[in-house]
């Protein structure tokens, strides 16, 4: 018996647009079913939902949340007039109005609730699958290696499943590729091909998200190749890109050099620009703490900030985080 089993009329699914949310709309949609009437993802880059988009949260019976740490006035919102579930391990607290499963926030190891896929499928009692797995390929990519619990897990699978690990790691891609891309649809439309196609040759054989890949390989290989600022210990880039890339362009660099990556795109929105961090071994939550305390809509993990700021205030909080980072 658990919260699912009581839920009653009609439901919508909010979830991340990367891989590990189109994984865990997946599992949620698997174990509900029809009652799941509509699934939608934020505007791509949002961390939050807008006031149009809350009136298109109306009428449902429930909602439910996965891999997305909203505000919680979002939540509160959502909660007047709809049973609100959340099941995330992003940082944040907790929101006791509602149910909020989230083991991270109440203090376990994260490396123990590495996606939220893992989360889901784990509350739901599933056995280990692909898509709880995906969703944690597709956050951590290759350092989920360092991980011996879970490296154990993705290894015997692989085993038994005659797959390997790259071909776990591409999948992820490919899924992450529609957000990528920009499309939004497209998103909202995953969860349902992967439940549809449930072989993995599926996934890989897709043609639409495998030349997304191609054409966002290409750019992400351009950008990579322009220059970047380095410091003794942080890498510094400034970008101008449509694509939604800052995350794994972040990642890339924070992980080829080892260093602390900070960037910024002041491509993607008009008035706003985007910034993303990744540290190798600092904690990022107390800068996500200050972005909060600015007012800019920030969030993230101990090891990765993301933030939509105002363009007149990019300058400031990047100074403030090279600082903070050097100091460590
Ligand atoms: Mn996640």
């Amino acid at each position: 018996m658990n919260e699912f089993d009581q839920l009653q009329g009609k439901g919508l699914l909010i979830h991340h647009w990367d891989a590990d949310g189109i994984c865990s709309a997946k599992l949620v949609i698997d174990k509900l079913g029809k009652k799941i009437t509509t699934n939608k993802t934020p505007t791509l880059g949002n961390y939050f939902l807008t006031d149009e988009e809350l009136k298109e949260c109306k009428g449902f019976d429930f909602v439910i949340v996965v891999d997305m740490s909203l505000p919680e006035q979002n939540i509160l919102h959502l909660a007047k007039e709809s049973k609100v579930l959340i099941f995330d391990h992003h940082l944040g607290k907790v929101i006791k109005e509602v149910f909020h499963h989230n083991p991270v926030i109440k203090g376990e190891d994260p490396d123990e609730y590495p996606s939220a896929s893992w989360i889901v499928n784990d509350y739901l009692e599933n056995d280990v699958n692909l898509y709880g797995l995906l969703g944690i390929i597709g956050d951590h990519e290759q350092k989920i290696k360092e991980n011996p619990h879970f490296s154990k897990i993705i290894d015997s699978f692989c085993k038994k499943n005659n797959i390997t690990f790259d071909d776990l790691h591409k999948m992820a891609y490919l899924l992450d590729s529609n957000y990528k891309k920009g499309d939004k649809k497209a998103v909202e439309q995953a969860p349902y091909y992967l439940i549809d196609h449930p072989e993995h040759k599926a996934i890989l054989e897709n043609t639409t998200w495998n030349n997304n890949l191609t054409e966002l390989d290409e750019e992400i290989n351009t950008i990579l190749d322009e220059s970047i600022n380095k410091t003794d210990s942080i890498i510094l880039k400034t970008m101008n890109t449509k694509s939604n890339i800052i995350s794994t362009i972040t990642r890339k660099l924070a992980w080829t050099n080892n260093q602390d990556a900070v960037v910024v795109n002041k491509g993607y929105f008009d008035s706003e620009d985007q910034l993303y961090v990744r540290t190798i071994d600092n904690d990022m939550q107390p800068m996500i703490k200050k972005g909060k305390e600015y007012g800019f809509k920030c969030g993230g993990k101990k090891e990765v900030l993301g933030a939509i700021l105002p363009k007149e205030k990019t300058e400031s909080f990047v100074n403030e985080i090279v600082t903070y980072l050097s100091k460590q």
